[in-house]
């Protein structure tokens, strides 16, 4: 056998690099062609960990750097192991966080000499990084290699293709002393990076937009920076902001976060939209859970000024933006020292008001219909989040958590967290393990569809304890009868709501997770009495509730609070 060559000492100069870029962790998952890469990860003493399933390990690296505020790798073997770091590439991508795949390949040309698990991996995940690399780099020289990808990295994940020839280990018995890493319960230790920020001279065209009109909409979807309550309280003095929890607007008491429960009150009103309508919209983040706000904006003409620091500005109400490259929290800051010196005329007082008018009534209607309510999702996720403590973070499953969420939220917690860059439920568990492991007190509220899908984010080293998962057991997907038609179809429960008929109790004693269940207000609020105690392992709390009660619980609550 020969000695170890060509391919680990690659792997070492591609991870030395990527350390010099910042990257602060990784995730690798078994495999033999990526031995070198782990072998490298190993001997840099980066922090790691080890996930079976590589979809999972992809949204692991998504929490960590979620959490982290740094570059994270993940890493497999050739063939469909690579494809399934797919979802969380995309999801970093419209979120612009700093994932890098890498993937081991065959050697060039195996595709076609018989050689098993192989697939064209080069240029696979074109569609969803900034950027996609072959290492050893062909063209360009490393440092240019290297260069290119720390400049990706600052606007999101970005993909490495390793095709390796053997050997892919060492001829000897790699001489690393002291404990592997993470063995026992022991936890990465991570450093902070300061933010990565750029910035451009399209502040003016913006500044002189905004002087132009008078009514502002700031409207901010899911994004990770939490801004700044003194920048917040200005905008709040000129504009009319919106946004989802998850946006990093919530700190502020004058934003209207449940707006889909503003909008039904307000079509009640009898009021024309054009009372409401902005004249320009200041926008930035993922797209806004609410579908019947971003249909009201397109119904006339706005202008639309989006921030996004990754440079993704959509097209959203019907015309193109003026897109301003900077991230989120820096340009609102700058803005805001320039909207300062004007203050609103009495025109704009009025238009401000009427927002917060109808927004004031749906919030002082919210105790009393939920008082109303029978035990039901509602309740359920009322009580959470009334007990969630303050220094836990919060990550929502993606399907009503998300949007329960809107209803009890409060400005006096952190921003909760949701993968709403493209929405999916595959890597919500995942995400939050990942973070949990570098951040370590995560409370997940997931739905049971969502906890079986991504089962598989617990196959992992270490598991953290400091996680604690809440999944609504509605029976199924409770989304779909939240929806007009699913029911019509005649096909509600078997196709849509998927009813599984599980024990979630397997499920959890398969992966040695602590597990209960509840199945009232009372036992929900007992369990929830110690549930954030110290724990050797993740604790699932299983809420058991009924979908019909449930769905009908949402819809008697969205009626109290809109008449
Ligand atoms: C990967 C992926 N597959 C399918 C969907 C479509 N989808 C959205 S919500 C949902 C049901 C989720 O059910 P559950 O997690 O139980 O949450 P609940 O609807 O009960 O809140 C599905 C299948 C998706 N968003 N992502």
């Amino acid at each position: 056998m020969k000695e170890s060559g060509a391919a680990i000492s690659a792997a070492r100069r591609l991870i030395s690099g990527l350390i010099e870029s910042g990257l602060g962790g990784a995730v690798v998952s078994p495999g033999s062609r990526n031995a070198p890469l782990m072998q490298a990860i190993r001997d840099a003493g980066l922090p790691e960990i080890v996930a079976l399933d590589e979809r999972a390990a992809a949204h692991h690296a998504l929490g960590m750097a979620l959490a982290l505020n740094q570059p994270v790798a993940v890493c497999c073997t050739s063939g469909t192991a690579a494809i399934n770091h797919g979802p969380a590439l995309a999801e970093a991508s419209q979120l612009g966080l700093p994932i890098i795949s890498l993937t081991a390949d065959r050697p060039e040309g195996a595709a076609n000499q018989w050689e098993s698990q192989t697939l064209v991996q080069s240029g696979m995940h074109a569609g969803h990084v900034r950027g996609s690399y072959l290492w050893p780099p062909k063209v360009n020289s490393e440092v240019d290699c290297l260069d290119a990808i720390r400049a990706d990295l600052l606007y999101g994940p970005v993909h490495v293709n390793c095709p390796f020839d053997e050997p892919l280990y060492p001829s000897k018995t790699s001489d690393i002393k002291g404990e592997a890493p993470f063995s026992g319960q022991s936890y990465p230790q991570f450093e902070p990076r300061i933010d990565l920020q750029t910035s451009n001279d399209a502040l003016l065209r913006i500044q002189k937009a905004l002087e132009r009109q008078e009514r502002i909409m700031l409207l901010g979807g899911t994004q990770r920076t939490v801004i700044d309550t003194d920048t917040l309280s200005v905008w709040g003095q000129k504009a009319v902001i919106v946004g989802d929890s998850t946006s990093g607007l919530g700190a502020s008491t004058h934003a209207i976060i449940a707006v889909d429960r503003w909008m039904r009150r307000w079509k009640k009103s009898g009021k024309a939209w054009s009372e409401f309508k902005p004249d320009i919209v200041v926008g930035f983040g993922a797209p806004l859970l609410s579908k019947a706000l971003r249909n009201a904006l397109r119904t006339e003409a706005v202008d639309h000024i989006h921030i996004d620091p990754t440079q993704r500005f959509p097209c959203a109400f019907q015309q193109p933006p003026i897109g301003v490259q900077m991230p989120v929290q820096m340009a609102l800051a700058e803005l805001s020292k320039h909207m300062e010196s004007h203050a609103p005329t009495d025109a704009v007082r009025s238009w401000q008001l009427r927002w917060h008018d109808i927004e004031s009534r749906t919030r002082a209607a919210h105790d009393a219909a939920l008082d109303a309510a029978p035990w039901s999702d509602l309740v359920a996720h009322a009580i959470l989040h009334e007990a969630i403590p303050l220094d836990w973070d919060l990550h929502l499953g993606n399907s009503t958590p998300v949007r329960y969420a809107q209803l009890f939220h409060s400005s006096d917690r952190p921003a909760p967290w949701s993968n709403r860059g493209v929405a999916g439920i595959d890597g919500c568990s995942s995400t939050a393990v990942g973070a949990a492991l570098v951040r370590r007190n995560t409370t997940l509220i997931t739905g049971d569809l969502g906890f079986l899908y991504d089962a598989n984010a617990f196959l992992v080293h270490p598991t953290p304890s400091q996680l604690r998962i809440a999944v609504i057991h509605n029976g199924g997907g409770g989304v779909f009868r939240w929806l007009d038609g699913p029911e019509r179809t005649g096909l509600l429960e078997s196709h849509f709501e998927m009813r599984h008929g599980r024990e979630l109790s397997s499920l959890c004693d398969f992966h040695s997770l602590e597990h209960q269940r509840v199945t009232n207000s009372e036992t929900l609020r007992a369990a929830l009495s110690d549930w954030w105690s110290p724990s050797a392992v993740p604790r699932v709390l299983e809420i058991a509730t009924s979908p019909e009660l449930s769905a009908e619980a949402y819809s008697m609550y969205m009626d109290k609070v809109s008449v």
